[in-house]
Order: structure tokens, then sequence, then C-alpha cells
């Protein structure tokens, strides 16, 4: 029974964990696979595409991201059960981040901190968290506990996902038919989507213009997008743009379409731009170690797998 580790960072960290909790698993770790026939589970992020085809034992594939749309637009990804990660420290994070980077542009902080570089002692007219609505594309584990991180606060929240939900506290919007109204309801919107071929590109200039611009003076000076889902979301140029002609007035941005962002980028000079390394929600080694080995002995024990993606969904 071998787990191969084929992750692009961490893979040493990642066996040094599951040696411990499992020493009866042997552990290969990419390139060095060895026998391919010995290899029935991965433990994978960013793995070659084609590399786990060339396993022909291969019973499980469990992902370090939570998100898996790299690993699905490998064509020769093979059709065992892949289980993503989900883990609170996780969660967890996400939630700071979303309520951080909400607060943040809620409280103008960018401003505030130009106005300290430059010695100004300035007040800024900020709404109340009452009258500022958030609306979080992505209803998920991320999007709803990034909801509770929020409600305490007292924004008005506003959720969209795919099918309908009903969220205390919330309003909920479904489907591509809700999407325009619940931008219309929406002044700062959080993106914790999945990227598949109906999420790519969404975040683009059409879209932002359809965010409430009720916003404006004496609220908001204007709509704000956080995208902590994928980068494929984003049409970075759009951003770009929209930021220029004033239909957004900041961002906070953890992913981008190609990673890292490009030095001469101008997102990393905008004055209402945050910029971060795709960390919004970093995971821990023990507790993905801890995970892997928890579905590797359910599936020999014919027990439930945590978290199947489901394949044609594409999350
Ligand atoms: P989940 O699968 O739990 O939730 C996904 C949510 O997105 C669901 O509510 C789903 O709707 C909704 N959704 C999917 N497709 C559509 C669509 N076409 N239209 C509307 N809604 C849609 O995922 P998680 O919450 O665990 O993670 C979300 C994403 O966050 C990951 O896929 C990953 O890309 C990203 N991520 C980013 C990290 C970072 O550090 N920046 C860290 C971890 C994850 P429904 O509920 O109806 O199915
Ligand atoms: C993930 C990520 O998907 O870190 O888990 O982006």
């Amino acid at each position: 029974m071998t787990l191969l580790i084929a992750c692009s960072s961490r893979a040493e960290q990642f066996a040094a964990e599951v040696r411990e909790l499992d020493p009866d698993l042997e552990i290969r770790i990419a390139p060095n696979i060895g026998n391919a026939q010995d290899i029935r589970y991965a433990l994978v992020w960013q793995p070659p595409p084609g590399l786990l085809h060339t396993l022909p034992a291969l019973q499980l594939i469990v992902s370090v991201g939570a998100g898996v749309d790299s690993l699905l637009d490998d064509q020769t990804l093979p059709v065992v059960p892949l289980v993503r990660f989900v883990d609170a420290d996780l969660t967890a994070r996400m939630a700071e981040y979303v309520a951080l980077h909400v607060l943040f542009h809620h409280r103008r902080m960018s401003e505030f901190r130009e106005l300290q570089l430059r010695r100004v002692w300035k007040y800024l007219p900020e709404p109340a968290a009452r009258d500022i609505r958030v609306g979080i594309m992505g209803l998920g584990v991320l999007g709803s506990a990034a909801a509770r991180a929020l409600q305490p606060f007292g924004y008005q929240l506003r959720g969209w996902s795919r099918m309908a939900k009903t969220i205390e506290g919330m309003t909920c919007f479904a489907g591509n038919h809700q999407l325009d109204a619940f931008l219309a309801e929406t002044d700062i919107l959080a993106a914790i989507l999945p990227l598949t071929p109906q999420t790519r590109g969404l975040l683009n200039r059409s879209l932002f213009a359809k965010i409430s611009q009720r916003g404006r003076s004496p609220l908001l000076p204007g709509p704000v997008l956080i995208n902590a889902g994928r980068g494929g979301l984003q049409v970075d140029a759009d951003i770009i743009a929209a930021l220029s002609a004033g239909e957004l007035y900041a961002a906070s941005l953890d992913v981008f379409e190609t990673e890292p962002l490009a030095p001469n980028s101008p997102l990393w000079s905008h004055p209402r731009v945050v910029v971060t390394p795709h960390n919004a929600a970093e995971s821990s080694p023990s507790a993905i170690a801890r995970y892997a080995v928890r579905q590797i002995r359910s599936l020999r024990q014919g027990g439930r797998l945590e978290n199947v993606v489901h394949r044609a969904r594409g999350y």
C-alpha cells in the first residue's frame, strides 16, 4: 500500500507528517515513483498533467487544495474518487481574510494610510456597517464561514450560489438568472467561488458595472471587489480599467490570472488595491497529512470518503 506525494511545494513536509501518523504506509515522493503498480493513493498539489494517469492501481486522489480546478484541467485524470481538502483551520483563515478586507475598505483604510504617509490629519466620512451590503459569491464551506464572520459587525449580507439556499441573516440569490439582482444589492463583493468553465472570467468589467453604485457618497465612495477564490475568475485588466473609471472604488486581490503576479502589473502600485500572494487561507502540513491519512483509512475500511469532488460540476 503506497502513497505517492506529488506536490509542487512542501512534499517533504507532508511526507514527514504522514510517516508519523501511519508508519506502515509506504511513501514515495514524485518524481521518484518507483514501480507505478504499487501506488494506491496520491496526495497532490499541482502535479504534472498526465502523471496520475501513469498509475494503474490508483484508488484515491487527495487534493492538498480546497480548489481542484487545476487537477480537473488534466484531461487524463484517472476516474477514481477525488477528495478535496476541507479543514477548520483553513476555513477560519478564509473567514478572517474576508472580514479583514471588508472592514479595511469599509473603513477606507487605504485612504487613511495615504493620509498618514503625508502626515495629514483628515476626517473621511464612513458609513455604518449596517448600511453596507456585502455580497458573497459562493456559499460553500468558505463563503458561508465568511458570512458568519461578518454577521457580528451588522453588515447586510447577500449571497449568491448555483443552487438556491436559505441562510439565516442573509438574502440569498442563486443561478445566472439572479446574478444581476444580487449585484444590484451589493456594495462590497467578495468572491469565494471555485474556478469552473461557468465561473471563468466572471469578474469582468460588465459585471462590475452591475454592482450597486448606491455606495457613492455619502456611503462608500464606490463598489469594492474582494477575490479570494481563483485568479481565473477575474480579468485583471478589467479590474484596472474599472478602478480607473471609478466603477470600482477599491479591491483586495489574493489571486490573479497569472501567479505570481507579474512585477510590472499596475495592480501592485494602485493606491486602492491590496495585493496578497494567494495566502488568504494557507493550509497546515499536519492538518493535510491527518486529513489524507483519514481518507486513506476510510477507503481501506470501506468507510465514507469526505468532500468528494463532483466532477461534472467541477468543484
Ligand atoms: P465549496 O465547493 O464548498 O463551495 C463552492 C460554492 O460556489 C458553492 O456555494 C457553489 O454553489 C458556488 N458555485 C459554484 N459554481 C457556481 C456557479 N456557476 N454559480 C454560482 N455559484 C457557484 O468550495 P469552498 O467554499 O470550500 O472553496 C471555494 C473556493 O475557494 C475553492 O474552489 C478555491 O478555488 C478557493 N480557495 C482559495 C484559497 C485561497 O487561499 N485564496 C484557499 C482555499 C480555497 P452551490 O452551493 O449551489 O453548489
Ligand atoms: C486551495 C488554495 O484551493 O490554497 O486550497 O488555493
